[in-house]
């Protein structure tokens, strides 16, 4: 699948369309979901123009790859969440139920979460 930069995360990128930021370096910008399932729901992305955890996983840099990950960790500590606990989600295509064409990290936490399945 290629990238579609109208994608609404792309534009949040560039500025466009406003978020709540909790996070940003040169390759990571982190947001609240506009929708939250849970009292801390937190969406990690690359800078970076990729579609998802798969495009993501493969034509990323390392640096990129370590960038992304190290963010989720620290944004799960200035949340107050490492204790507690939290989950990670990535929605991958169609049977993932992927809704954004950019890939994103969804970090839920602040409550007990329930079984994951
Ligand atoms: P998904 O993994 O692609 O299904 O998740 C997309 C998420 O993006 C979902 O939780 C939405 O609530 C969230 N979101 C957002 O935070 N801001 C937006 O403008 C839109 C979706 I559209």
């Amino acid at each position: 699948m290629a990238y579609d930069s109208n994608n609404i995360f792309a534009k949040i990128l560039r500025g466009e369309i406003p978020c709540t930021k909790v996070f940003e370096n040169d390759h990571v910008l982190a947001f609240n979901d506009i929708a939250p399932k849970a009292p801390v729901h937190v969406l990690i992305i690359p800078k970076g123009a990729y579609v998802s955890f798969a495009d993501f996983s493969a034509n990323a840099t390392d640096e990129e790859i370590v960038a992304l990950n190290r963010a989720v960790g620290e944004i799960a500590r200035e949340k107050g969440i490492d204790a507690t606990g939290y989950r990670l989600l990535a929605n991958h295509a169609e049977h993932g139920r992927q809704d954004v064409p950019h890939y994103h990290v969804h970090l839920l936490g602040g409550a007990d979460l329930g079984p994951c399945f």
